[in-house]
């Protein structure tokens, strides 16, 4: 896919993110229409709903899966957000993020420092074609700062990624993030010691 013809297709929604984000961000979690109790009598309309609401929804640019947040304990003022992300079919770059719960959103990396293992910020992280670029306890992560509440286990965070095309536009990408206590199973995840700011 040339850059050219990626521009055609994402900068409607672009605009369209860009007017409604401000309104967006503060509502309820995205996931909250998908909380209905299962009521057989609608059916066919839920089902038509569905179909409706993939039509309207703006197309994804990454696959984000396994995405969590840490949770937090008392008097904790930051956290982490872990996911694996990939880039179907054109190279971007994941430039920063923003959720309302928290008043300072970066990426950062760990690195040794010496025999310390410290985290700092990254302009971007790259995600080549068609790759899957985990960000994870111990590696990269999105570091959420200045928390305006604390972060329970069991609740979501609505996260905005922004990512950038290789000739600078800007897309940006909502994402319902489960906050947990620990890294899921499954994932070969150090144990927690990199969020002491
Ligand atoms: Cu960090």
């Amino acid at each position: 896919m040339t850059p050219k013809l990626l521009n055609k297709r994402v900068q409607p929604w672009v605009l369209a993110v860009a007017a409604g984000l401000a309104a967006a961000v503060c509502t309820a979690p995205a996931r909250a229409d998908h909380d209905h109790a299962a009521g057989e009598s609608h059916a066919p309309a839920a089902k038509a709903t569905t179909a409706k609401a993939k039509e309207a929804k703006p197309a994804a640019f990454v696959d984000v899966q396994g995405a969590w947040v840490r949770a937090t304990v008392p008097g904790q003022s930051g956290t982490g957000g872990f996911m694996s992300l990939r880039s179907p079919s054109a190279a971007l770059q994941l430039v920063g993020f923003s959720t309302p719960v928290a008043g300072t959103a970066e990426l950062h990396e760990m690195a040794m420092d010496g025999s310390v293992m410290r985290m700092r910020p990254v302009d971007g992280l790259h995600l080549p074609a068609g790759q899957t670029v985990e960000l994870k306890p111990g590696g990269h992560h999105l570091m959420l700062m200045a928390l305006k509440r604390p972060l329970t286990a069991g609740s979501s965070v609505p996260l905005v990624l922004r990512f950038k095309t290789p000739d600078g536009k800007l897309l940006e990408q909502k994402v319902a993030v489960p906050v947990r206590a620990a890294a899921p199973t499954g994932t070969s995840a150090p144990p927690a010691h990199d969020h002491a700011h």
